[in-house]
């Protein structure tokens, strides 16, 4: 049950016995995040004013630089997820490995995991442009009173139990399922409270705008090739519209509202893709089915691919459903 301007807070209690695991514990997590959201929020709005632009001087895993404000969003998330006894493990696109967690009565009684992009799209810092952070929530798989494993975050997408992501942009929103549909809430700054302002959030089944990095274009896949041209051939509804803000929330929201697809493709430049598995594809697969769109690696549903490892990469189509099932009969017959 949802209303218009409903505060995040009553939404989570209303909505907390349709959630099948329930002991408050889930909404707890989501109560935690949506604080570190607030914290991350204030900083990346004032990035242009005070001296935390610019790289931390570190890499991370990934090889690429990381940005203060990542470091920061890193930080913070992990903060607010630790002290709240209910997660038993964190991981990150900012740590090159997870971090095990244990209960304040050192018995490792916790029972979720998270893993999470904190600031995705964090080149656009500098230059002002809307960034994200993205998150996905499990339960354990290992026994309950033992400490956590690798095996309980390469769990596949369809295990889900929430994902969610914050777009800070012209306004910021928290975005999030709990496997009940999708739901928006949008901050007002001056008192600090998200509100619901996007209840029930839809995909429409089709859409006239593409999202993908056709600087790329001459690696992709002849599939993706044949699928661009396809796009901006004269034709019924067609040529699409090209939009791509470099930042993956932002184009995904985009295309959520007003229909579209996002392509992250592999290329010789990147063979498996870009895009993490665990803490950017899923959480955003999680999402778009939760909300009738569709999230493929051009072949399968991106959900049902068995993790291998914590930082993997994979190709990643996601948006309308006929868009992306539009793609794939590209793949197909390529
Ligand atoms: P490129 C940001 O680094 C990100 O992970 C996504 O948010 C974004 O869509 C993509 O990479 C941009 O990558 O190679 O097109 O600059």
């Amino acid at each position: 049950m949802s209303r218009k301007n409903q505060t995040l807070g009553e939404f989570i209690i209303e909505n907390q016995s349709s959630f099948k695991y329930t002991s408050g514990e889930l909404s707890r997590l989501i109560n935690s995040i949506r604080l570190a959201a607030k914290v991350v929020n204030h900083e990346v709005n004032k990035a242009g004013l005070v001296d935390i632009i610019g790289a931390a001087g570190d890499t991370n895993i990934q090889g690429e630089d990381q940005q203060k404000l990542d470091v920061y969003a890193n930080n913070k998330f992990i903060q607010a997820m630790t002290k709240r006894n209910i997660v038993c493990g964190i991981a990150s696109e900012e740590e090159d490995d997870f971090i095990s967690i244990n209960s304040q009565d050192e018995n490792h009684q916790n029972k979720y995991v998270v893993l999470i992009d904190p600031l995705d799209g964090s080149s656009n810092i500098d230059v002002n442009v809307s960034v994200g952070t993205i998150f996905s929530i499990y339960r354990r798989v290992t026994p309950v009173g033992t400490p956590v494993t690798i095996d309980d975050f390469l769990q596949k997408g369809n295990q889900q139990v929430a994902a969610g992501y914050i777009i800070y942009g012209t306004s910021t929103m928290i975005v999030y399922t709990t496997g009940d549909g999708v739901n928006g809430f949008t901050l007002n700054p001056a008192i600090g409270t998200f509100y619901l302002s996007h209840p029930n959030m839809l995909f429409p089944e089709d859409g006239k705008i593409y999202s993908v990095n056709e600087g790329n274009y001459s690696h992709f896949p002849q599939g993706i090739k044949n699928y661009i041209k396809y796009c901006q051939m004269e034709e019924g509804d067609r040529p699409y519209t090209s939009r791509y803000i470099g930042s993956l929330v932002s184009d995904f929201h985009r295309n959520m509202i007003k229909g579209g697809i996002y392509m992250y493709p592999k290329s010789s430049k990147n063979p498996n893709g870009k895009l993490r598995l665990l803490y950017e594809c899923n959480p955003m697969a999680y999402i778009a089915e939760q909300a009738n769109g569709k999230a493929s690696d051009g072949f399968m549903r991106i959900m049902d691919i068995e993790p291998t490892e914590l930082h993997q990469r994979v190709p990643f189509i996601c948006g309308s459903k006929n868009m992306v099932e539009k793609t794939e009969e590209f793949m197909r017959n390529a």
